[in-house]
C-alpha cells in the first residue's frame, strides 16, 4: 500500500478554490431583455423564458410546481434546479394549459389562469408607453421610458422568500415561507417569526439572550437590510452576517427563508448547485412551531419530530398539528381530581414559553405540588443546577430534546398510568457508575423514550413490572435469569438485547468460519441470526472479570444506545466463553476509506468527512457524558469507527477497556494493561498516570486531523520525505497553518479543493486543542458544540419537503 505523504512543514502556495467559473448560457441571447406592451407567453411554452437579463444571470417565466401547476417566477439561469427568487403568485399556481402571462397594451403585467381569471397583476398602466425588463440584478422592472426609465413597478419591492444582492429588506417588506417570516418588528429589530394556526412567536434573535445580548439594537429606526455581492448582509439593527466564502469574486448569492423556518445564505457553485454559506439558526430545533403542540424536535442526525410520552399524533401527515394526550386531562380543579395526577420525567427536554409562573430555590417536590395546585398546569420544567428553577407550563409548544440540555420536563399524567407498578425511575439515563446495586434506573436513552412510554401507556404497567423485576435480578448480580424475565427485559428495552447460548452463536456464525477482523480484544466473525439478521460476533480474549461482574457490565452495555455507537444485541457467557453480538455495519471502517485509496473518485467527500467527524464526536460525548463519565473508550482510532451504507459513523469496541481489567482509583481509572494504539495514544499513557475521558479526546483529535489531511499522522515525514515527524513538530506546523488563516495547504489533495474552509479550519483548531496537556483539552461535549456550530450544510428536513 502506498502512503501518500503530506508535507506539513512545506506549506505550499495556496490553491485558489474560490474562483468558481461561471457558466455561460449559450442560446440565451435570442431571448429579449426588454419587452414593449403587447407581449405575452403561454404556459404551454414553459420551456421558454419570458425574459432573460442582459448578462443572462436571471430568467423569468413559468416554473412547474407539481402536477399541471405553474408559478410565474424569476430564477438564476445557471442553477440546475430552477429555484425561484421571486414569484408573482406564491401559493396560487396556475393551470398548466392555456394560462398566460402578458404585458398588455395598457402596460400591465398580468397572470391569467386557464379559466380566464386574473390571478395576479402588477397594477400598473394607464395611457403611458411602458416597458418591462429583467435586469442583471434579478429585478423585474416595469418602467416608463419617457421619464428615463423610472420604475413604475418592480419585483424588488414585492419580495417573496428571497433577497438578492442590492435588493433591500425594509419596514414594509418581509420574506415569507409557509408560516415563517423574516421581517422588521415594530421595535426596529429584524426577527424570525412563526405565525402558525394556533400560536405565534418569534425565535430569532434568541429571546433568552435578548436584542442587545445578540449584538443588535432597537434604536435605529431606518429598518433596512441589504445583502451585497461579497456575501455580507447588513441590517440597520446592527446585525452583520458574512458568508463563509466571503468576498469570493463573481459568486451569485441569495438569502432565502425556507419551509423549515431557517434563513440561509447560498452561493451558486460551478456545477449549478447551491452551497449554504450562512444560516441564521445553528440548531434547527430552535425554530418554533416545527413539531406542533406536545411534539418534541430532535436533531440527530437530521431533524425528527416525536410526541411527548403518552401523546399521539393528531394528523399522521402533518407534524404542525402536533400531538394530543392519550389520557383524560384535568376537567375541574377539585383537590380530589388533582390527586389523580402524577409526573413522568422526560430528560434533556425543553418546551419554550407558556410559563404559568416562576419559582426558584424550590425542591423538585415543591415544584410538583405547585403544578398540581394549578389546574391549567400540564407539565413543569425543572432545572437542578443548584438553583432549583421551577417553571409550570400551561401549554407545551416548541419542544426540543438535546442530550446536552440541563433541563428536564415533567409531564402531568393521570396516576393510573403507574398505579400499582413500581415508580418510574427518578432520573434520566444513568449507566450505573459502579455496576453496583444502586437505584434501578431504567430510563432508556433519550431517543427511545417515546417508544418506551408508548408501550407503558398502551400496555399498561405490565412491562414496567417485568423490567423492574428483571433489573432487580440483574442488579443483584444473579446470573441465572429466568427466560420470562429476559423476555420482559427485552421488551422493555425496546431492543433485542439478550443472552445467547454458545451453540446459538456457533450455528449463527457457521462454526466461526467467516472472520471479519481482529484486534486486541478478540476476533470478530460474521453471523446470521434467525436466517435474516446479519450480526458481528466477537470472541473476547483477555476478559479478566468474574461472571457476576461480566453480567453487570452487560447490563450497562444493553442500555447504551446511540445512533453513533454500534448497537450491542447481546452476549454469551458460558464456561470460559465470552462473546459479544454486535450490529453488523456494512461499510467497513473509516481507515479503509481514508487511507491508501489513491483513487480520487473513491476518496471520501468533504461533507461525508464532516458528518463522520460530528457523528463520532456525538457518540463519544454520549459515552462520556450521558453515562456519568463511566465509559471511556480508550482505543479511539479510524479502525474503530465503522461506517453505514450512508456513511454515517458508528463507534465500535467501546467498553472493552473495562472488561479487560481495571482498578478504580479516586481520580481516574488505572488500567492494568496499557490499551490503545500507538499513534493515537495520549502521552499520559506512557507516563503511567491514571487516565480519564481525556485520553479519548486526544485520540479523537488525531482522527479528526487525519480526516482533514487524508493520511495517518504517524506517517508524516519531513518535506524531503526523510525522517518521521515528531508530534511536537506536527503541532508546531499546524499552529503556523492556523495562524496563516489558510488551510488549503493542509487539506487532502484528493478533494481537489472541494471542501468547506471554515469547517476544515475549525477541525484543525479542535484537533490542536485535543493535543494539549490533559487539563486543557476540551470535553467531547465542547467539541460537539463547536462542530455543530459550523455545520451549516443542514439538509432540509425530509418531512417538510
Ligand atoms: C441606522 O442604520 C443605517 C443603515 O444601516 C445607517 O446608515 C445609519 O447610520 C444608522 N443610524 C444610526 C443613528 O446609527
Ligand atoms: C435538484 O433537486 C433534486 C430534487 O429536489 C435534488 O435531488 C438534486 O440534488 C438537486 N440538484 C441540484 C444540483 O441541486
Ligand atoms: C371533579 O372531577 C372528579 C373526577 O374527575 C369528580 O370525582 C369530582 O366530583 C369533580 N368535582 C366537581 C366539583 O365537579
Ligand atoms: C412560587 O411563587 C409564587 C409567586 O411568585 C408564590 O406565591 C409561591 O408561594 C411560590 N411557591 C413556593 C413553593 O415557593
Ligand atoms: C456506587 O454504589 C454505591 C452503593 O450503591 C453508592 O453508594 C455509590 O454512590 C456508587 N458510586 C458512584 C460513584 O455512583
Ligand atoms: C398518582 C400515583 O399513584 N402515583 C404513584 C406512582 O407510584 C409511586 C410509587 O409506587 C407512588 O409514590 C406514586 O404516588
Amino acid at each position: 500500500m502506498m502512503t501518500r505523504v503530506v508535507t506539513l512543514l512545506a506549506l505550499l502556495p495556496l490553491i485558489s478554490l474560490d474562483l468558481l467559473p461561471l457558466r455561460c448560457c449559450a442560446g440565451a441571447a435570442s431571448v429579449a431583455h426588454t419587452l414593449r406592451a403587447g407581449s405575452s407567453l403561454s404556459v404551454e411554452d414553459h420551456g421558454l423564458p419570458f425574459l432573460v437579463s442582459p448578462d443572462a444571470t436571471f430568467s423569468c417565466g413559468f416554473l412547474p410546481a407539481g402536477d399541471n401547476a405553474f408559478y410565474f417566477s424569476v430564477w438564476f439561469t445557471a442553477a440546475k434546479n430552477r429555484t425561484a427568487v421571486w414569484t408573482a403568485n406564491p401559493g396560487a399556481p396556475v393551470n398548466g394549459r392555456i394560462s398566460r402571462i402578458s404585458f398588455g397594451a395598457e402596460g400591465k403585467l398580468a397572470l391569467v389562469d386557464a379559466d380566464g381569471t386574473s390571478v395576479w397583476d402588477s397594477k400598473t398602466g394607464g395611457n403611458k408607453q411602458l416597458t418591462i425588463s429583467l435586469l442583471d440584478t434579478g429585478n423585474l422592472l416595469v418602467a416608463d421610458p419617457s421619464t428615463g426609465r423610472a420604475p413604475v413597478w418592480q419585483s424588488f419591492d414585492w419580495p417573496t422568500d428571497t433577497l438578492l444582492p442590492s435588493q433591500t429588506l425594509s419596514k414594509n417588506k418581509k420574506l415569507v415561507a409557509g408560516y415563517y417570516a423574516l421581517y422588521y418588528d415594530s421595535d426596529n429589530v429584524l426577527r424570525l417569526l412563526y405565525d402558525g394556526p394556533e400560536i405565534a412567536s418569534t425565535y430569532w434573535p434568541d429571546r433568552d439572550i435578548g436584542v442587545f445580548g445578540s449584538g443588535r439594537t432597537n434604536y435605529n429606526t431606518s429598518r433596512i437590510g441589504v445583502l451585497d455581492d461579497t456575501g455580507v448582509f447588513l441590517s440597520s439593527d446592527k446585525l452583520r452576517v458574512e458568508a463563509s466564502d466571503l468576498g469570493a469574486a463573481g459568486v451569485k448569492r441569495r438569502l432565502t427563508i425556507e419551509q423549515d423556518g431557517n434563513v440561509r445564505m447560498y452561493s451558486l457553485d460551478a456545477a449549478g448547485g447551491w452551497t449554504v454559506t450562512w444560516a441564521a439558526m445553528k440548531q434547527p430545533c430552535s425554530v418554533h412551531g416545527l413539531c406542533g403542540k406536545n411534539g418534541v424536535c430532535e436533531y440527530q442526525p437530521s431533524l425528527r419530530c416525536s410526541c411527548a410520552p403518552g401523546h399521539e399524533m393528531v394528523d399522521r401527515h402533518d407534524w404542525r398539528k402536533g400531538c394530543q394526550p392519550m389520557f383524560s386531562t384535568a376537567t375541574n380543579c377539585s383537590a380530589s381530581e388533582q390527586q389523580r395526577f402524577a409526573f413522568v420525567e422526560v430528560a434533556s427536554t425543553e418546551f419554550y414559553g407558556y410559563d404559568l409562573g416562576y419559582n426558584s430555590s424550590v425542591t423538585l417536590e415543591d415544584c410538583k405540588s405547585i403544578c398540581l395546585s394549578m389546574c391549567s398546569c400540564v407539565a413543569f420544567s425543572y432545572k437542578m443546577n443548584g438553583l432549583g428553577q421551577c417553571l409550570p407550563k400551561g401549554v407545551l409548544f416548541n419542544g426540543y430534546t438535546s442530550p446536552t440540555s440541563p433541563e428536564s420536563i415533567y409531564l402531568k399524567v393521570p396516576g393510573e398510568l403507574n398505579a400499582s407498578a413500581p415508580p418510574p425511575p427518578p432520573e434520566g439515563l444513568v449507566c450505573n457508575h459502579n455496576g453496583s446495586a444502586g437505584g434501578a434506573t431504567i430510563v432508556p436513552p433519550p431517543q427511545y423514550w417515546s417508544y418506551f412510554f408508548a408501550i407503558a401507556a398502551v400496555l399498561g404497567f405490565l412491562e414496567l413490572l417485568f423490567i423492574a423485576t428483571a433489573w432487580w435480578f440483574l442488579s443483584r448480580q444473579n446470573s441465572a435469569i429466568p427466560s420470562s424475565m429476559e423476555a420482559g427485559y427485552r421488551l422493555g428495552m425496546g431492543t433485542h438485547f439478550k443472552r445467547f447460548t454458545y451453540r446459538e452463536l456457533k450455528n449463527a456464525t457457521g462454526n466461526f468460519n467467516e472472520e471479519l477482523g481482529h484486534g486486541g480484544s478478540g476476533v470478530v466473525y460474521r453471523g446470521v441470526l434467525d436466517k435474516t439478521t446479519v450480526v458481528a460476533v466477537k470472541k473476547l480474549t483477555n476478559v479478566v472479570q468474574a461472571d457476576e461482574e461480566f453480567w453487570a457490565e452487560m447490563a450497562v452495555f444493553g442500555r447504551i444506545n446511540h445512533i453513533n455507537l454500534v448497537r450491542i444485541w447481546g452476549f454469551c457467557l458460558e464456561g470460559k466463553h465470552r462473546l459479544l453480538v454486535y450490529e453488523y455495519v456494512e461499510n467497513e471502517s473509516l481507515d479503509r476509506h481514508l487511507f491508501g485509496q489513491d483513487d480520487i473518485d473513491k476518496a471520501l467527500a468533504w461533507s461525508e468527512r464532516f458528518k463522520i467527524a460530528l457523528g463520532a464526536a456525538r457518540g463519544l460525548a454520549y459515552l462520556h457524558h450521558e453515562c456519568l463519565e463511566w465509559v471511556i473508550h480508550c482505543d479511539v482510532k479510524p479502525e474503530n469507527i465503522l461506517l453505514t451504507r450512508d456513511l454515517d459513523p458508528k463507534i465500535s469496541d467501546f467498553g472493552l477497556a473495562k472488561l479487560s481489567g481495571r482498578n478504580d482509583v479516586s481520580n481516574g481509572v488505572q488500567l492494568s494493561h496499557m490499551r490503545g494504539t500507538a499513534g493515537y495514544m495520549a502521552p499520559e499513557w506512557a507516563l503511567g498516570l491514571p487516565v480519564d475521558a481525556k485520553v479519548d479526546v486526544y485520540s479523537y483529535g488525531i482522527v479528526l486531523l487525519e480526516m482533514v489531511i487524508g493520511s495517518r499522522i504517524s506517517d508524516q515525514t519531513t518535506a524531503d520525505g526523510g525522517e518521521r515527524l515528531e508530534m511536537r513538530q506536527i503541532t508546531q506546523a499546524l499552529k503556523q497553518v492556523v495562524a496563516s488563516g489558510s488551510i488549503v495547504s493542509l487539506v487532502d489533495r484528493r478533494l481537489n479543493g472541494q471542501f468547506n474552509p471554515r469547517q476544515a479550519m475549525e477541525m484543525v483548531k479542535i484537533s490542536l486543542s485535543c493535543m494539549e496537556e490533559r487539563t486543557n483539552r476540551p470535553t467531547m461535549n465542547d467539541i460537539c458544540k463547536a462542530l455543530t456550530a459550523c455545520d451549516y450544510e443542514d439538509e432540509h428536513p425530509a418531512y417538510l419537503a
